[in-house]
């Protein structure tokens, strides 16, 4: 999850080493579905619609929310929500906003700030603080650090990943773990 053009679809191919499988694009607001990828016949990973263009209409930021919290509201919560973020860029208030629905449903989220190829070692680490910082996440929380264009990042990642998957679920009603 995360802004349009934060790099989400570029993250998940990376994560899965399958270059092209999701669009990439440099025009923003491609992915204006939810798009569900079922990996291993054991995890979905899911791409959901990126937020914050300012060239949409309101009419379509509202169906966008639309779609978001029915996904978030299903039974059988998401084990993991990986929130990306943009190294360059603080967090926008709709970035607050999503970090605080998944606080909201309990859903665990890990922040993941893409695009670190674009800045320097000190930036990053500054962009790190500030992103904890604005999002209120825990001092042990941090936001890991990831390029999908070098692959930096993704081996944490992917650990990341496996630990939510190998997590216990919280059934909720009438949903399976
Ligand atoms: N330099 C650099 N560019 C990246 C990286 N990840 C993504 N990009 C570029 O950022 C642009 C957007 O990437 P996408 O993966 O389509 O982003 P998205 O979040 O899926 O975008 P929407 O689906 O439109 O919301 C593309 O031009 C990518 O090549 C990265 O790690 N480094
Ligand atoms: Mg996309």
């Amino acid at each position: 999850m995360g802004r349009s053009n934060v790099g989400k679809s570029s993250a998940l191919n990376r994560l899965l080493g399958r270059p092209g499988l999701a669009r990439v694009s440099k025009a923003p607001g491609r992915t204006r579905a939810i798009h569900f990828y079922l990996v291993d016949e054991r995890a979905w990973i899911v791409d959901l619609p990126g937020y914050g263009y300012a060239r949409v209409s309101r009419e379509m930021r509202r169906s966008w929310q639309a779609l978001v919290d029915a996904y978030l509201d299903r039974p059988g919560q998401p084990r993991l929500a990986i929130h990306l973020v943009d190294i360059r860029h603080d967090p926008t208030p709709l970035d607050r906003q999503l970090a605080e629905a998944l606080r909201v449903r309990g859903i665990p989220t890990l922040v993941v700030l893409t695009k670190a190829d674009k800045v320097s070692g000190s930036a990053s680490s500054r962009a790190r603080a500030r992103t904890a910082r604005i999002l209120g996440l825990e001092a042990d929380a941090g936001p890991l650090v990831t390029s999908a264009r070098t692959g930096a990042g993704f081996a944490a990642l992917a650990r990341a990943v496996d630990a939510a998957l190998a997590a216990p679920g919280q059934a909720r009603s009438g949903a399976g773990s």
